[in-house]
């Protein structure tokens, strides 16, 4: 029973801190045709999400009468996430937008929310094909995959050890990336540079500034760490700077420009890239909005009206492909840290 009940008030907890009403003052009619879309994302007080949500905030505006309801486990697990998807049932929210911590895991409870006439959608991190609807790719895979090999020998000189600092093992996103970054690695132009391995920072920042400072000493020849995570990599350049091995050990990946803007004026990282997470939040908005009103079923080949975005053309397994990478460096990062 006790347990039972901090469960229950962990997640009202959440819930209190986490909810957002974008609709007004609403008449009684107006509150009953409300749609409720929630963001559950991979954790809370990462800022990647936070912005987001802002672009979630921002389609729910222009659509009106809709509530974004953003939620979050306070670290990084499918159990966390499987928790606050049997509390959005109970809550009857119209959709669950989610970027997952396991690709298989949530499965059953999403399907449960399915049954239940839940529009389920995956962003970012994918929810395999039979758990969602649709989901969202920032960008190709093997484009961002493609783009943090190229970032890393263009730092490291193009030869030496480097390794990759990843978020939790159990994450579609960058699990797929880092499969993309080992194709890429296969051409023979990067024939002098060695990935001598792949660590975990499960996307905590004091975990990965640890599992960094394991690198240095298990790699004393290390030249570069590609950390495909926004808590990962501003942990490594930090690492980088601290113990002093600016200009020994590069650090590239996928980061906010305000959260790496002093990590490139540092000079532990010379580049790096990400998509905008506000477009993100807000197509991922529109899509579950759509699913709801019934105006697209979401199966390859159909085109959802997506605001300011036009139309986004829902792919083979339910796939939405947004943006290219935007790249980061010395020359724009000042200017982006104010956006994101
Ligand atoms: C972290 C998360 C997220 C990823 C970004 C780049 O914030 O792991 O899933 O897309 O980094």
């Amino acid at each position: 029973m006790r347990r039972l009940s901090s469960a229950v008030f962990r997640v009202a907890a959440a819930f209190l801190v986490a909810t957002i009403t974008v609709c007004g003052a609403a008449s009684i009619s107006q509150a009953q045709d409300k749609v409720r879309i929630a963001f559950l994302v991979k954790n809370l007080g990462n800022r990647f999400f936070d912005a987001v949500r802002d672009g979630g905030t921002e389609a729910a505006k222009e659509l009106g009468n809709v509530e974004i309801i953003y939620v979050g486990p306070t670290s990084a697990t499918a159990e966390g996430q499987i928790e606050i998807i049997n509390s959005l049932m109970a809550q009857r929210v119209n959709a669950i937008a989610i970027s997952a911590n396991d690709t298989n895991a949530l499965i059953p409870a999403t399907k449960r929310a399915m049954d239940r006439g839940i529009k389920v959608v995956s962003f970012d991190s994918a929810i395999a094909s039979e758990g969602r609807i649709i989901q969202v790719d920032p960008s190709e895979t093997k484009l961002i995959g493609a783009k943090q090999v190229q970032m890393m020998a263009d730092a490291m000189g193009g030869e030496g050890e480097f390794a990759i600092l990843s978020a939790a093992s159990t994450m579609t996103n960058q699990n797929n990336w880092i499969a993309a970054m080992k194709e890429e690695l296969k051409d023979p132009k990067y024939a002098k540079m060695k990935l001598v391995t792949t660590a975990y920072g499960d996307d905590q920042s004091d975990k990965s500034y640890r599992e960094t400072l394991g690198l240095f000493k298990s790699y004393p020849n290390l030249k570069g760490i590609i950390s495909p995570t926004s808590i990962g990599i501003v942990a490594a350049a930090k690492a980088v700077t601290d113990q002093n091995l600016v200009g020994k050990v590069y650090v590239t990946g996928l980061g906010l420009p305000s959260e790496m803007k002093a990590a490139v004026e540092a000079g532990a990282t010379k580049s790096f890239a990400i998509w905008n997470p506000i477009d993100l939040g807000y197509t991922t908005t529109q899509i579950a909005y759509n699913l709801i009103k019934g105006t697209v079923k979401g199966v390859p080949g159909d085109e959802v009206p997506a605001g300011r975005m036009g139309k986004v053309k829902v792919g083979p397994d339910g796939v939405v492909v947004m943006a290219e990478p935007f790249t980061f460096d010395k020359s724009n990062v000042a200017e982006y840290a104010k956006v994101f």
